[in-house]
C-alpha cells in the first residue's frame, strides 16, 4: 500500500521505480472507485497515471510549475499533492474541484476547465520567472484534442519566438472526447505509424544523438523501447519549425522510460515538446472499450460500468399541480438533436457544426443520418463560428451546437463575422445556466449579456422541450443570426390546459394571470416560477406568470401590459443579472417612461458560483420554487408598504 503514505511528492520520491508501478495500480483503483461514486472525467485520468507519477517523481512541484490543459485529467495530480484525504469530496459541493484551481492548492499553478490554454499560460509563467530572476521549470501538459484549439497554436508561435525554457508534454491518445479530427491529428497519427517510423528510423537515431547531453541516452532508451513503442522518430518539421525541440513519441505508460527521459530533458534549454503516447481509459475494461463514453461520466456501477440514473430536480415531483410531463429518456440536448435531424430531412441546406462536442450537444443522431452535413472542427469555437459564417454566405443554413461556457471563446467571431454581416447562423446554446459538478469554468451564465448586446441577433430561451423544437424551426427560417439557449436538464413539457405553443417572433406567452404582481420568467425558470405562483395563490396572492420566450426582441406588448396592470414586475433568469434578461426588461421600462414600476431581478449575482449539485446551486442563488415564492412574497409586501407610505 503505497498511495496512503503519499502526502506530497516528497513521499513519492522515496519509492523505487518498481514500486511506482504498484502505485500506478493503486491510483487507478482509487480513481475508478471515486468516479464511480462521484462521477467525473474517468478515461482521461486513467490515461495519465504513469505520466503524472513520472512528472512528480522527477520534477519538484510546487517549485516547478505544472499546467494541465483543460485540467480534467488532474485527479492523479491531486492524489499525489496532498489531497488524498479530500479525494472523496471530488466534485462534491464544498469539496475539491474536478479541475486545477490556484485557490485550492499551491500545486495547482494555473486554473483551467476550458481547453488549449496551457501553452500560453506556461509561457507567461516562464517569462515572469525570467524577468524576476527566479529558477524553476515550467511544464504544460496538453492533449492532442486540446492541441486542435487555435489558442494552443498562438502559444506555440509565441513560445518559439521568445525561446523560453519550457516543456510542453503532448499527451497523445488520438482522442478528443470522440476520436480526434483534423490535419494536425492526422499528422500526429502518421508519426505513430510504423511505415513512417521505419522511413525515418536512421535519421532519428542520428538526430537524437545530436541533442546535447541527452542524445545518446535517449536514443538508447528509444531503441530499447522500440518493440512496444514503435520507438523514436523524427516527426518532420512542424514543431521544429515552430522553434521547439521535439522528442518522441514515447510510451506514456512506461514509467522507467518516462522518468529517464524527464531526468535528461530537465537539462535542455529552450522550448521543448515531448510527444507522449497514452491510451485513454487504460486499466479499466469498460473505459478501454468505450473511452468516449467514459470521458465524462455520472456515477456508475464499478463492476459493470453501467451508469446509475439519478432522478434530476425536474423529475415528476409535482403530481399535485400536474405542471410537467417528462419526455421519455430525453434531455434538452436530445430534443435539440432530434428536432434538427427531422428539420434537416426536408431542407438539405441545414448543416450542423460542432467544436468537438458531437455527443454532448446531442448531434450523434444527425451525424448518423447526415454524415456529409456535419462538421466537427476540433476544439475551435472561434473557427466554428467563422466557418459557419462562410457557409451561410453561400446559402447553407449552419447550426452551431455549443455549450454556453464555450461560446465565450468566440464572441468576437459572433460579432464580426456573423452579426455584422447579418448572416443566418443559428447558435444552439446548450448547458445554459448552472451546470452542477463541473463548476464555475463550466456554468453557462454569461451568454445573455455577451450576446444580447449584439445588433441583428435574435435570442430566445424555451420553457420546455416542445418550445425548443419550435424555436429551432423559427430560427432556421429567420434568415438572420439567432441564438437559442437551453439548460443541462431532462426534457419535459409544461402541462397547462390551454397553453399555446406556437412560437412567433418577439412574442411571449401569458401562462397564468394575476393582479398582485407579474413574474416574467425566462426558459428554464418558467416551471419553478409557475410552481411558486401556484404556491402563492394558496396564500391568497395572485401573481401572473409569463413565459418570456424572447430575450431579444422582447415582447414589449406583453411586458408593458403586465407592468401597467400590476405595477410590480419580477424577472427570473438562470444567468448573470448584470446585463442579462432582467436588465433588458429594465431598459424597456426606461425607454417607455415606466420607471415608476417596481422591478425585482432574480438571477445570478456578481460572483462565480462554485461546483455542486445543480438543484442545490439553484437554491443557493435563490432560483428554486421555494426561494422564488419567498422573494416574490417579500417583494409584493414591501412594494405595497412603500406605495402606501408614499
Ligand atoms: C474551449 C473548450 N471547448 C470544449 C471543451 C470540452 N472538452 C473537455 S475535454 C475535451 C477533449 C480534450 O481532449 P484531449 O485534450 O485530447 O484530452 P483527453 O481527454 O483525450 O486526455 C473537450 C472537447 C473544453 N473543455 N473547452
Amino acid at each position: 500500500m503505497y498511495l496512503e503514505n503519499i502526502e506530497s511528492p516528497a513521499d513519492l520520491k522515496k519509492l523505487t521505480i518498481e514500486q511506482l508501478s504498484c502505485l500506478a495500480d493503486e491510483i487507478r483503483t482509487a480513481v475508478i472507485e471515486r468516479t464511480a461514486l462521484n462521477g467525473g472525467h474517468l478515461a482521461s485520468n486513467l490515461g495519465v497515471v504513469e505520466l503524472t507519477i513520472a512528472l512528480h517523481y522527477i520534477f519538484d512541484s510546487p517549485h516547478d510549475k505544472f499546467i494541465w490543459d483543460v485540467g480534467h485529467q488532474s485527479y492523479v495530480h491531486k492524489l499525489l499533492t496532498g489531497r488524498q484525504k479530500l479525494f472523496h469530496t471530488l466534485r462534491k459541493h464544498g469539496g475539491i474541484s474536478g479541475f486545477p484551481k490556484i485557490s485550492e492548492s499551491a500545486y495547482d499553478a494555473f486554473g483551467t476547465g476550458h481547453s488549449s490554454t496551457s501553452i500560453s499560460a506556461a509561457l507567461g509563467i516562464a517569462e515572469a520567472r525570467d524577468r524576476l530572476n527566479e529558477k524553476f521549470k515550467v511544464v504544460a501538459v496538453i492533449g492532442d484534442g486540446a492541441l486542435s484549439g487555435g489558442l494552443a497554436f498562438e502559444g506555440l508561435n509565441h513560445a518559439g519566438h521568445l525561446k523560453k525554457d519550457m516543456i510542453v508534454i503532448l499527451n497523445d491518445n488520438e482522442m478528443s472526447i470522440s476520436p480526434n479530427v483534423g490535419a494536425v491529428s492526422s499528422y500526429l497519427s502518421k508519426i505513430l505509424t510504423s511505415d513512417f517510423y521505419k522511413k525515418f528510423k536512421k535519421e532519428t537515431k542520428a538526430f537524437l544523438e545530436n541533442i546535447p547531453r541527452i542524445g545518446e541516452l535517449v536514443a538508447r532508451i528509444a531503441l530499447k523501447a522500440e518493440g512496444s513503442l514503435k520507438g523514436f522518430i523524427l516527426p518532420g518539421a512542424l514543431f521544429e519549425d515552430l522553434g521547439f525541440n521535439y522528442i518522441g513519441p514515447i510510451d506514456g505508460h512506461d514509467i522507467m522510460l518516462l522518468t529517464e527521459t524527464f531526468k535528461r530533458i530537465k537539462e535542455i534549454s529552450g522550448p521543448l515538446i515531448i510527444h507522449v503516447v497514452t491510451q485513454k481509459g487504460r486499466g479499466y475494461k469498460f473505459s478501454e472499450d468505450d473511452p468516449c463514453g467514459f470521458h465524462g461520466v455520472g456515477p456508475f456501477v464499478k463492476e459493470t460500468g453501467v451508469s446509475i440514473k439519478i432522478e434530476s430536480s425536474c423529475a415528476l415531483d409535482d403530481t399535485k399541480s400536474r405542471l410537467q410531463k417528462l419526455r421519455p429518456c430525453s434531455s434538452m440536448s436530445g430534443v435539440f438533436g432530434r428536432a434538427l435531424t427531422s428539420l434537416a430531412e426536408n431542407d438539405s441546406r441545414i448543416s450542423a457544426v460542432t467544436a468537438a462536442m458531437k455527443e454532448g450537444t446531442g448531434l450523434s443522431c444527425f451525424a448518423e443520418k447526415f454524415p456529409q452535413r456535419i462538421y466537427d472542427v476540433g476544439i475551435a469555437e472561434g473557427h466554428a463560428v467563422t466557418f459557419s459564417a462562410g457557409l451561410a454566405t453561400r446559402g447553407l443554413k449552419p447550426v452551431i451546437a455549443v455549450y454556453s461556457t464555450f461560446i465565450q471563446r468566440a464572441v468576437d467571431e459572433v460579432v464580426h463575422d456573423v452579426c455584422l454581416q447579418n448572416l443566418p447562423v443559428v447558435f444552439a446554446i446548450d448547458r445554459a445556466g448552472l451546470v452542477g459538478e463541473d463548476g464555475p469554468t463550466h456554468h453557462g451564465v454569461f451568454d445573455i449579456p455577451l450576446l444580447r448586446s449584439i445588433p441583428n441577433i435574435t435570442m430566445m430561451s424555451p420553457a420546455d422541450g416542445s418550445e425548443l423544437a419550435a424555436m429551432l424551426e423559427l430560427a432556421l427560417n429567420l434568415n438572420s443570426p439567432c441564438a437559442i439557449r437551453y439548460p443541462r436538464a431532462k426534457a419535459f413539457d409544461i402541462d397547462l390546459p390551454g397553453f399555446k405553443r406556437e412560437i412567433a417572433l418577439g412574442k411571449g406567452a401569458l401562462l397564468s394571470d394575476g393582479s398582485d404582481a407579474a413574474i416574467i420568467a425566462l426558459g428554464n425558470m418558467v416551471l419553478p416560477a409557475l410552481k411558486a405562483a401556484f404556491m402563492l395563490r394558496e396564500e391568497g396572492l395572485h401573481v401572473a406568470v409569463a413565459d418570456a420566450r424572447f430575450i431579444k426582441p422582447l415582447d414589449e406588448e406583453l411586458i408593458l401590459g403586465l407592468a401597467t396592470r400590476t405595477g410590480k414586475i419580477i424577472t427570473i433568469e438562470d444567468g448573470s443579472i448584470a446585463g442579462g434578461f432582467g436588465s433588458a426588461v429594465l431598459e424597456l421600462l426606461n425607454k417607455s417612461g415606466m420607471e415608476n414600476v417596481s422591478v425585482k431581478i432574480l438571477g445570478i449575482g456578481d460572483e462565480f458560483v462554485e461546483h455542486g449539485p445543480q438543484a442545490l446551486l439553484m437554491q443557493q442563488c435563490g432560483l428554486d420554487e421555494g426561494s422564488i415564492c419567498n422573494t416574490v412574497r417579500d417583494f409584493v409586501s414591501k412594494t405595497a408598504t412603500v406605495k402606501k407610505a408614499g
